[in-house]
């Protein structure tokens, strides 16, 4: 018998653009004739046949049949949930060898680049619905490793709502738009929503997350990722531990504002989509390193929370993420359809030394996403479409079904057999075969939740208390929105008092906003987590006073604020720019790795005060402040008295100080600043250039002026400028 003995060491590397280009299905048209799809070439693609020029088309038409037919059937279901997202190609390396806690493969080798695909998602939005919706996002990377296809599919937030898969299609139901009316699309804003939180105090975690800036990522390149769950890592001695798994950003972790958010939904609903195709597009590659927080299996029980539990995190301070890989994206896909669409994720597409828990979250994931596929991607052979094809050959006795495309040689297709020489053979764990880690499990079949999930505060409080004071500002507003535009005031009331249960100042604000008051004695939540015939006094919420007050990890505030690579700045200018400090800003930015766009009047060319032809990259009509980052006003007689004149140009200003963004101006166009509604807030002295209050920059020094403005940039926003408001930090 002839088998290869360990596959992971003789399989041929492969790269990561031969997982769709070496398909035999890619199609490039470039020098090719038209066909049918029997391959007849086509004569005439502008006109059907018919009975005369002005008669009947003919059923004879099988050209014109084909075609419709096929166009007739282009939609599949979109995903139930996660239905709009994103996707690009890239590889993983590890840095070193993690063999003391994991036999996989593709953990071991420092040498080996394993390629990826990812794909990033909102949840509750369709598919053509905006990328800047107040939602979780999803982070799924599937790992072409040399062992199978291992997918890693989590979340920007590291917990969840629910405890128990058992509710998800409950909390999906209660978030999509209310089935009556088909509103509101892509938001948590309504009834249905607030009505199932407000009666499941374990989401109270979540809900903080949710109603933070994390739900509004600047960019997918600029959002952390989490598997969520504790998962196993395995050694090849057959020691387990626990581990959570961690991307992180090298871009740092930043978000826009909900204002901000609501306008780019309609001024560029691909926002999150364009940002990720531009930024691959022009070889700037988003990169995230993989973290691990490795727990010990003896350790299990050390912890205030249940490992199991996913409303739950382990705290940076208790177990450190240790950094032990980087991911690159580098390639974006050749069809939108063929990869985005038709890729399938999987948790159970795991590889040896990676395995699961008994986290009833997780457990019944495993089911779900093959389920799904085969209403969504058609039948039982979706693994053969070229995305989801692992690098390694696929041989086994499964046969048949719609849309087969493997073509099985020979009479055999069971096991045990002997006709067949008994291929395929199953692999020794020696030779790569996978088996489950070996859990004793000693237990009761019992339809109930572990006491130990019945804490579900403290890690709420922890979060918010871990928030600078405008992010806490913002978790107010957040709530304060979605809770105004919910109708029936009994509901609003129930989450005043959960909210209560989390932080009093926090309940104080919002009811102020709502014009309602705290529940002086908010009911306890009543537990809908036990079964009917549960005593729930048997049941009540436990509270643990955490031993930990604020975990720095969970705040945005202190990611790293030190470039401006890929960040997006405008240049207001018109005829008469002067041309000299315009150009001196303009390549101070580009080498430091931001995109510059000149924004004019109108598009076309702008004469500058020495007769340069300067392009203009955007018209007032076709940019929006809120798709740039930061904005500079270069000087120019005649130019500044233009966009002076300019109201969108004004407006452009406004909006970039009420979203906190840097904004620049040459001293000569002080009149441009003068016009906007912050006004008020520019010193009187502006000879020298200097970062002078709350991320402005005026300057007749071009060279100090760009400094300035990049060390602002880099800042990503000055939220100080926001009112102050009474929240304790
Ligand atoms: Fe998913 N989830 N999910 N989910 N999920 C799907 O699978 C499900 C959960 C996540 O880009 C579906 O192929 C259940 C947590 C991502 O293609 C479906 C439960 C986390 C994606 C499904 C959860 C996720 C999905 C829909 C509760 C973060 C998009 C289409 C037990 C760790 C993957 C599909 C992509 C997609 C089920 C909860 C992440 C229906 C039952 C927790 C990133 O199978």
């Amino acid at each position: 018998m002839a088998i290869k003995k360990d596959l992971a060491k003789t399989a041929e590397q492969p790269t990561n653009d031969k997982i769709t280009e070496l398909a035999p299905e890619v199609n490039d048209a470039t020098g090719q004739f038209m066909t049918t799809n029997t391959g007849l070439r086509i004569n005439d693609d502008q006109n059907s046949l018919k009975a005369g020029d002005r008669g009947p088309s003919l059923l004879e038409d099988f050209i014109l049949r084909e075609k419709i037919t096929h166009f007739d059937h282009e939609r599949i279901p979109e995903r139930v949930v996660h239905a709009r997202g994103s996707g690009a190609h890239g590889v993983f390396k590890v840095y070193e060898s993690l063999s003391d806690v994991t036999k996989a493969h593709f953990l071991n080798d420092s040498s080996l680049e394993t390629p990826v695909f990812v794909r990033f998602s909102t949840v509750a939005g369709s598919r053509g619905s905006s990328d800047l919706a107040r939602d979780v996002r999803g982070f799924a990377v599937k790992f072409y490793t040399q062992e199978g296809n291992f997918d890693l599919v989590g979340n920007n937030i590291p917990v969840f709502f629910i405890q128990d898969a058992i509710k998800f299609p409950d909390l999906v139901h209660a978030v999509k738009p209310e089935p009556d009316n088909e509103i509101p699309q892509a938001a948590s804003a309504h009834d249905t929503f607030w009505d199932f939180i407000s009666i499941l105090p374990e989401s109270a975690h979540m809900i903080m997350w949710v109603m933070s800036d994390r739900a509004l990522p600047r960019s997918y390149r600029m959002m952390e990722g989490f598997g969520v769950h504790t998962f196993r890592f395995v050694n090849d001695q057959g020691v387990a531990s626990f581990v959570k798994f961690h991307w992180k950003p090298l871009l740092g972790v930043h978000s826009v504002a909900w204002d901000e958010a609501q306008n780019i939904s309609g001024k560029d609903p691909d926002f999150h989509r364009r940002d990720l195709w531009d930024a691959i597009d022009s070889g700037a590659f988003p990169e995230w390193e993989l973290g691990v927080q490795i727990v010990p299996e003896e350790n299990e029980f050390n912890f205030e929370f249940d490992l199991l539990d996913s409303t739950k995190l382990i705290p940076e301070e208790l177990v450190p993420v240790q950094r032990v890989g980087k991911m690159t994206l580098n390639r974006n896909p050749d069809n939108f359809f063929a990869e985005t669409e038709q890729v399938a994720f999987h948790l159970g597409h795991v590889v040896p030394g990676i395995d699961f828990t008994n986290d009833p979250l997780l457990q019944g994931r495993l089911f779900s996403y093959t389920d799904t596929q085969l209403t969504r991607l058609g039948g039982p052979n979706f693994q053969e479409i070229p995305i989801n094809r692992p690098i390694v050959p696929v041989h086994n006795n499964q046969r048949d079904g719609h849309m087969r495309q493997a073509i099985n040689r020979g009479k055999t297709s069971y096991n045990p057999n002997l006709i067949g020489d008994a291929f395929p053979v199953q692999a020794k764990t020696s030779e790569g075969g996978y088996a489950s880690y070996n859990e004793r499990i000693d237990a009761r079949k019992i339809r109930a939740r572990s006491k130990s999930f019945f804490d579900h505060f403290s890690q709420a409080r922890l979060f918010f208390n871990s928030q600078s004071e405008p992010e806490k500002n913002h978790i107010v507003d957040a709530l304060s929105f979605e809770l105004g535009k919910v109708q029936k005031i009994a509901i609003r009331e129930r989450m005043l008092g959960l909210l209560s249960m989390i932080d009093k100042n926090l309940a104080a604000e919002v009811a102020f906003a709502l014009g309602l008051h705290v529940p002086q004695n908010p009911e306890q939540p009543v537990n809908h987590s036990i079964s009917a015939d549960a005593n729930s006094a048997d049941y009540e919420p436990v509270q643990f006073e955490s031993s930990l007050k604020s975990s720095a990890a969970l705040s945005m505030a202190n990611t790293p604020k030190d470039s401006i690579v890929t960040r997006k700045i405008a240049f207001l200018a018109a005829d008469g720019v002067d041309d000299k400090s315009l150009n001196t800003v303009k390549a101070a930015l580009l080498s430091a790795g931001a995109i510059v766009d000149i924004i004019a009047p109108r598009l076309g060319y702008i004469i500058s005060e020495n007769d340069e032809q300067i392009l203009a990259d955007q018209s007032f009509l076709t940019a929006a402040s809120v798709l740039y980052d930061a904005v500079y006003v270069p000087g120019g007689t005649n130019s500044v008295a233009s966009i002076e004149a300019e109201a969108d140009a004004i407006h452009f200003l406004n909006e970039a100080f009420k979203h906190c963004k840097a904004i620049a101006a040459d001293s000569q166009a002080i009149q441009v600043l003068e016009a906007t509604y912050f006004s008020k807030k520019l010193p009187s002295d502006f000879s020298d250039s200097t970062v002078l209050r709350e991320g402005i920059v005026i300057g007749d020094d071009a060279n100090k002026l760009a400094d300035q403005f990049t060390m602002a940039i880099a800042q990503h926003r000055f939220w100080e400028r926001e009112k102050p408001r009474k929240i304790p930090a």
